[in-house]
């Protein structure tokens, strides 16, 4: 499990209006629903970024030349590495994640499907910086950041983690990232509210793993899920709408909600191909190449220092 920073958390429940960090909603349920979430009719980004991974394999593995050593950020269940792995063929593959317990079992899966691979899970947070192990080769190495995770960091956060991300390759490295685009709004806001109600419960189990981890007494049922495309800043967000006045209690504090108030709980930004690269090219990666869908919904970047 990620650490938790009880201290961190009931100050963004305090302020106006009160935050949640997405990192939370990954709890054991919550990894479940996300994993049910990425399988919804609605839910585009998946299934279109896998069908972009095999449609253009061929290419891809063209463009990104001879890779050594594949590092992939929040691995989790390496899923997707597997794929790329048996493409892009490796001797050695990096999966870093807070939660390292989950990894270290899916790295010894991709260890026995991929004979001499030599995998590791390495526990930690890109978001604060990386030193990877120091037998790790330098040469070769492919960053790998499928998903569009990079959507749910603000800008400055974001270009910070592309900055570490570009400090872990030398300049024959690159970085494979997956980037959701801006599209029509009614598209966008189904994929976060799906008619099912998988992603509310997704939203709201965040309040439940808030109760354990820092004591606090929230009912899912007093809050709905809230989702709704902010084009200014082109991004979804996701909150939690308190049905009527609401008391919150946890040891030390507690507060009070407004029947209508919110809890800002996600955002994931939806970058246009143009601003992604000036970002990309701000953390030094300078050349870039994608490849999208025929809608225009995704793109899978590969981009060089
Ligand atoms: C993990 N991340 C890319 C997802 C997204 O689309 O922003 C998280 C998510 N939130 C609601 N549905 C999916």
């Amino acid at each position: 499990m990620h650490p938790t920073h009880p201290s961190a958390i009931t100050e963004g429940l305090n302020q106006h209006p009160a935050r949640i960090s997405p990192k939370y909603f990954y709890d054991q349920r919550g990894s479940l629903l996300f994993e049910a979430i990425t399988r919804l009719p609605e839910y585009y980004p998946t299934r279109t970024e896998n069908a972009l991974m095999q449609a253009h394999a061929a290419d891809m593995a063209q463009q990104l030349g001879p890779v050594r050593t594949v590092i992939e950020p929040g691995a989790g269940n390496c899923e997707k590495a597997s794929v790329l792995c048996r493409r892009v063929r490796p001797t050695c593959f990096v999966g870093v994640d807070i939660s390292v317990d989950f990894l270290q079992t899916a790295v010894q899966r991709l260890r026995a499907d991929i004979p001499g691979l030599d995998a590791r899970a390495v526990g930690g947070d890109m978001t604060q910086g990386l030193v990877l192990p120091a037998d790790i080769p330098r040469a070769g190495r492919l960053v790998f950041y499928p998903g569009s995770s990079i959507g749910n960091f603000d800008p400055p956060h974001a270009l910070d983690l592309l900055r570490h991300m570009r400090a872990l390759v030398d300049s024959d490295g690159g970085l494979l990232i997956g980037i959701d685009l801006p599209k029509e709004v009614a598209v966008l806001e189904a994929a976060y509210d799906d008619a099912a109600g998988v992603t509310a419960a997704f939203n709201r189990n965040v309040l439940t793993h808030l109760n354990r981890l820092i004591g606090s007494d929230f009912v899912e049922e007093q809050w709905a899920h809230r989702a709704f495309f902010n084009r200014e800043a082109s991004r979804i967000e996701m909150h939690l709408e308190a049905l009527a006045p609401i008391r919150v209690r946890w040891p030390g504090g507690e507060r009070c909600f407004a029947a209508g108030e919110r809890i800002h709980t996600e955002n994931s930004y939806k970058y246009p191909l143009a601003v992604f690269t000036t970002l990309l090219a701000q953390a030094g990666f300078s050349r870039a190449q994608a490849w999208t869908d025929e809608q225009g919904w995704f793109a899978v970047v590969h981009a060089r220092p």
